[in-house]
């Protein structure tokens, strides 16, 4: 049988429900998001030219991650190679690395010094399975190598990442996509391979207990992955076209874009609202998924500054409301439009996201709820049996222009 996360690792990553995604790398000169190589059809003696190229001198590791802080983000996964096959810390596996360009530092590396000296965000790592650079993934004739010298460099890049970085909080897979493959992702079944998943997942659970296994695979779990990703969406819906509506009994995680991107682009300025990230947050908390929210940070290093205020702005609710965020689990309540909730043992919190009216019913109040108050300044509110369900008038005063919490014991 596959080994899993420890059973703490699990309850830890679930309590911990707010991560900061990082899509950085050499696409971020182009701003033209992190698939250019694809979508414009960049060969890879072009691409490679990006490296002599990347030197972003604004990047600050602990600005990085106070912004993560700030915004009561509790882990960062960032992307350690992308689809386009570029290291962005000091692999011993390739050249392809950003310790050789003119940066010459290893960001990553820089990170976990940041985080290891705080105690309140954790570092995950995204790793892409496809690779649109390696000489064992697409070249194989031209190369004369083999898939198993693909699988050596993917599963001893993984090790570097259990070992080079301290306690991490997960590995993040993705490039595997059974039910949509594209050109360049098929250069595996052409090998006739496969990604050994179970060595993979077996290997990050013996050096790292405690990290969970993500596959954002769109397919339900296999076994050794320890959480079911949604993209994009929220679990069970499909707006974005290739998300499962299965959901399993793993704990989830929903990784949305802060605008419509995952890698810097420079023309897109559809950042989401503060407002309407609290409202991800908490609609993901409320089914029990972790929100792991993305930026693309430019090509000097730099996290939007748009994108760093949005992210505080969250925190700033979080900062009052947080105990109706971490540690919880799945609401007892049943979402509706306007309201969603969340549940600690016997402590409800309803989560009043809209206001159509004054007042709010709720028509399945779990047994034993006898006291209602707001969480952010403690105001009892009543609770009026009415038609069968229980009414609760939130007064104008009491109201939080985001998300008002209302805490039910
Ligand atoms: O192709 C990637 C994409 O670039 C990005 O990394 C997202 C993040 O979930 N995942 C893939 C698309 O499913």
């Amino acid at each position: 049988m596959a080994k899993q996360a420890s059973q703490h690792g699990l309850d830890h990553f679930q309590d911990i429900r707010f991560g900061m995604f990082i899509h950085w790398g050499l696409y971020s000169i182009i701003a033209k998001q992190e698939w250019v190589m694809h979508t414009d059809r960049i060969p890879v003696s072009e691409y490679e030219k990006l490296v002599p190229q990347f030197n972003p001198v604004k990047f600050n590791a602990d600005e990085w991650v106070s912004i993560a802080a700030d915004a009561g983000q509790k882990y960062m996964v960032i992307t350690s190679r992308h689809h386009d096959g570029f290291s962005m810390y000091n692999t011993a596996l390739s050249d392809y690395k950003v310790t050789n360009t003119p940066f010459k530092r290893d960001p990553i590396q820089e990170l976990a010094d940041a985080i290891a000296k705080r105690n309140d965000v954790q570092l995950g790592f995204y790793s892409s399975l496809l690779d649109w650079h390696h000489p064992a993934y697409r070249f194989r004739k031209e190369s004369g190598l083999a898939w198993a010298d693909y699988l050596a460099f993917l599963h001893g890049q993984v090790r570097e990442l259990c070992t080079n970085f301290g306690d991490i909080a997960c590995v993040w897979f993705d490039g595997d996509w059974p039910r949509h493959a594209i050109d360049e992702s098929n250069a595996y079944f052409e090998a006739g391979g496969s990604f050994e998943y179970d060595q993979l997942y077996d290997l990050i659970h013996t050096l790292q207990p405690n990290a969970v296994v993500i596959n954002n695979r769109h397919e339900d779990p296999l076994p050794g992955e320890d959480i079911q990703g949604f993209e994009q969406d929220l679990p069970g819906v499909n707006t974005a076209g290739f998300n499962t509506t299965t959901i399993s009994p793993l704990p989830l995680e929903v990784c949305m874009t802060i605008n419509d991107h995952w890698g810097y682009s420079a023309a897109d300025a559809n950042t989401k609202s503060t407002r309407h990230l609290v409202h991800l947050l908490v609609r993901s908390a409320s089914v029990g998924a972790n929100y792991l929210l993305n930026v693309g940070p430019t090509a000097l290093g730099e996290i939007v500054p748009t994108h760093a205020a949005r992210l505080r702005g969250v925190g700033e609710w979080l900062k009052v409301n947080g105990e109706s965020v971490y540690g919880t689990r799945a609401g007892a309540i049943a979402p509706t439009e306007h309201t969603v909730s969340t549940r600690k043992d016997d402590t409800h919190y309803l989560h009043v996201l809209n206001y159509t009216s004054d007042c709010v019913s709720v028509a399945d109040m779990p047994s034993g709820v006898t006291q209602a108050r707001v969480l952010h300044n403690g105001a009892p509110l009543s609770l009026e049996q009415k038609d069968g369900k229980t009414v609760l008038c939130i007064p104008e005063a009491h109201r939080d222009a985001f998300d008002t919490v209302v805490v039910l014991s």
